[in-house]
Formats: structure tokens, C-alpha cells, sequence
């Protein structure tokens, strides 16, 4: 089934990402983010307004990528070079690139590092953590700061209707609770060395705060 989700394809995804000499692939790290939104929309309606801001922003991605100049956006490397060589980003306030792909790509590589801090308190949790208290703590030290008070208000609320630890484990749908543990194990330091040397690209670039 097509809207199937589970952590493993999550974790296929960002095993694709990275090409032999550590680039990353656009293509796999689109892929990865719909299938986390997929998961998020079988969480329930209160996550529409997240769901649809990160599939918008995958669709930019997309049409990058598919577009006629598809190739210079192979990877996050060739596109941040492509870009910038051309004067495609608009550095220091928004003008006439308002939905350049180093932008877009920049607020879902934010969300990554929340996902990686909340799914590593999720690897580490015990019985009576709250699924709640875990993504608001991984929100708050990471994209929180990049966020207006409407926004973080909106997001609290909806963190509040995340199901309980049991549930969530259960919709990983990656088998028993320590199957799900180890699952996260694997896939975390992907994750984690995805968001670095990413991260590293936009530092040397001076890319982190892009409007
Ligand atoms: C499992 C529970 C899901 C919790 C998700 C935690 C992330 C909360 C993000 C809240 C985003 C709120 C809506 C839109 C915000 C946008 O203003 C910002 C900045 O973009 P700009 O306005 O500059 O164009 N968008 C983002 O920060 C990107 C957010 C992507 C969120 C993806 C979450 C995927 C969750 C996967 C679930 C496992």
C-alpha cells in the first residue's frame, strides 16, 4: 500500500541518502520526509498544518529536482553550489527568491535535527515517558527558536494530542517495542550524519540563517 507507513522505509531512505564520497541525495531525502509525513497523517487532523507546510515544501524540492535544471539538483551539494554560483538565494531578506531550494531546504533540515532529538528520547525512553513531554523537549531546543510564538503555540497544542508511548510504538510498525529500539539504533546515526554534513555545508557556506 502505497500510504503505508513504516520505519524502515524511513530508515532505507536515509541509508540511500548518502553517496559514496558522503554526498546527499535529494531524491532520498525527499522520500524520507513523505514517508514521516505519511506517518504524521495517520497520527490525526491536528498535525494538518505541519503536514501541509512540510509537503509544500517537499513539492518545492520536487519540482527542483524534476525540473529543467533537474540535475544541478542531484544533491544538497551540487544544488547549494548550482544556486549560489547563479545568485538563486536570496541571502539576507526575502526578494525575488523567495522559494529558493538552500531556503526550503534549510526548515526541513531544522525539523531533522528535532526528529533526531526526539526520536533518540524515544530510543531511551521508559514505560512511563510521555510521548508529549519528549517531541515538546526535542522542539524546544531545536526548531522552537526558529519559530513565532503563533507557531510554537499552534505546535504545543497539537503535541498535546499525540498518543500515549505504546501507541506510538505500535505505529512505527516496525514489530515489538525492542524491535522498534533497535530500528531507531540503526536508523539514528543516519539520521545524524545526514543533518552533519549537511549542517556543515551551510556553515561553510554562511547559509544557516537564510530568510
Ligand atoms: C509526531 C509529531 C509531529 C511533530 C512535528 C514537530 C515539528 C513541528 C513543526 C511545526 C511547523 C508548523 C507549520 C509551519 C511552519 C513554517 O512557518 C516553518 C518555517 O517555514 P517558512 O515559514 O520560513 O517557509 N516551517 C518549518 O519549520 C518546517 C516544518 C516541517 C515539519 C516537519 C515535521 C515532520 C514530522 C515527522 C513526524 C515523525
Amino acid at each position: 500500500m502505497a500510504d503505508s507507513f513504516s520505519l524502515q522505509n524511513v530508515l532505507d531512505n536515509f541509508k540511500s541518502c548518502l553517496s559514496d564520497n558522503k554526498e546527499v541525495f535529494l531524491k532520498y531525502y525527499i522520500s524520507g520526509w513523505r514517508e514521516l509525513v505519511s506517518f504524521m497523517n495517520s497520527l490525526g487532523s491536528v498535525f494538518a498544518f505541519i503536514s501541509k507546510d512540510a509537503v509544500n515544501k517537499i513539492q518545492i524540492l520536487e519540482n527542483f529536482l524534476t525540473g529543467e535544471n533537474g540535475t544541478h539538483y542531484l544533491t544538497v551539494q551540487s544544488m547549494v553550489k548550482y544556486e549560489l554560483d547563479n545568485e538563486l538565494v536570496d541571502l539576507t531578506k526575502r526578494g525575488s527568491h523567495p522559494e529558493s531550494g538552500c531556503r526550503t531546504l534549510l526548515r526541513l533540515h531544522r525539523a531533522l535535527r528535532w526528529l533526531q532529538l526526539f526520536l533518540e528520547s524515544l530510543r531511551t525512553s521508559t514505560e512511563d515517558s510521555k510521548t508529549s513531554v519528549m517531541c515538546s523537549d526535542a522542539y524546544n531546543a531545536s526548531l522552537a527558536q526558529h519559530h513565532p510564538w503563533l507557531i510554537r503555540k499552534a505546535t504545543g497544542m497539537a503535541f498535546c494530542a499525540l498518543p500515549g508511548r505504546d501507541t506510538f510504538f505500535e505505529v512505527l510498525n516496525a514489530g515489538s517495542h525492542q524491535e522498534v529500539v533497535t530500528l531507531l539504533g540503526e536508523a539514528l546515526p543516519l539520521i545524524s550524519e545526514v543533518y552533519q554534513i549537511t549542517e556543515d555545508l551551510y556553515a561553510k557556506n554562511n547559509l544557516l540563517e537564510l530568510p
